[in-house]
């Protein structure tokens, strides 16, 4: 039997569950449950909050796992990274009032910037030369420019309307991200071959939708 983690309730779930249903893999999915196992594959499936998930298979709690890319690289997990899954297409960008003046990440310059990433935040400023300071906050990152709190915010978008919406202008990817399955790494034989199974499925399932 092999452990797959994944997101409980976020924008990852629906689409994780889709690719392990397209695999030929079938399992009853009930809200209320925090572990599921299937029915026709030596597979059970255990739902976590996402920022869980590289420490569980990092630890071996789980097997494998589907998460993010910006999550494990913030996390310093990516050696765990096996496979990119082509959902949940996102970029990690800077962003700044709207009306603000921005040539280049110069601008930044011994600036506050509110980010839930401050790792991969620090990694980027520190490969163009610039040193501000990275607030970190869990959350609402978007407002913190018109209440005061940072100059700047570096925060994940996708459609880039909730930055419109708060008045802001993004002026830099940071990091480009999509999903990723993850692989604890001294998998059991037995495990690995049935992540070999799995990750023979996902290609194909890739493939057929190409
Ligand atoms: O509860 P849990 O901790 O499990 O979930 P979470 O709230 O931390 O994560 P969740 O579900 O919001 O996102 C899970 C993963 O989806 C992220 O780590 C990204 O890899 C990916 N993803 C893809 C996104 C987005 N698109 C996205 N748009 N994650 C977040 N957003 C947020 C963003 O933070 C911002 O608030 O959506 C807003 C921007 O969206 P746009 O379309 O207005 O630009
Ligand atoms: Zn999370």
């Amino acid at each position: 039997m092999i452990r797959l983690a994944i997101q409980k309730s976020g924008r990852l779930s629906e689409d994780s569950l889709n690719l392990i249903r397209e695999c030929g893999i079938s399992f009853i999915n009930s809200s209320l449950k925090l572990k599921t196992e299937a029915t026709n594959f030596p597979l059970e499936i255990l739902f976590l909050r996402d920022d869980d998930i590289p420490g569980y298979v990092a630890d071996g709690v789980a097997d494998i796992g589907i998460v993010g890319e910006n999550v494990l690289v913030e996390e310093g997990r990516e050696e765990l990274q096996v496979q990119k899954l082509g959902f949940s297409r996102c970029r990690l960008s800077i962003a700044v009032p709207k009306n603000e003046a921005f040539d280049d990440i110069t601008a930044l310059e011994g600036k506050n910037i509110a980010t839930s990433y401050p790792n991969l935040l620090q990694t980027y400023l520190s490969g163009e030369g610039v040193q501000a300071h990275i607030h970190t906050i869990s959350g609402s990152v978007e407002i913190a420019p018109s209440i005061g709190l940072a100059d700047a915010i570096c925060d994940i978008v996708s459609s880039g309307s909730t930055l419109i919406s708060n008045g802001l202008r993004e002026v830099q990817t940071v990091f480009r991200s999509e999903a990723v399955l993850i692989a604890h790494q001294n998998l059991a034989t037995a495990k690995q071959q049935l992540l070999d199974q799995l990750l023979f499925r996902i290609d194909a399932v890739r493939k057929a939708q190409k």
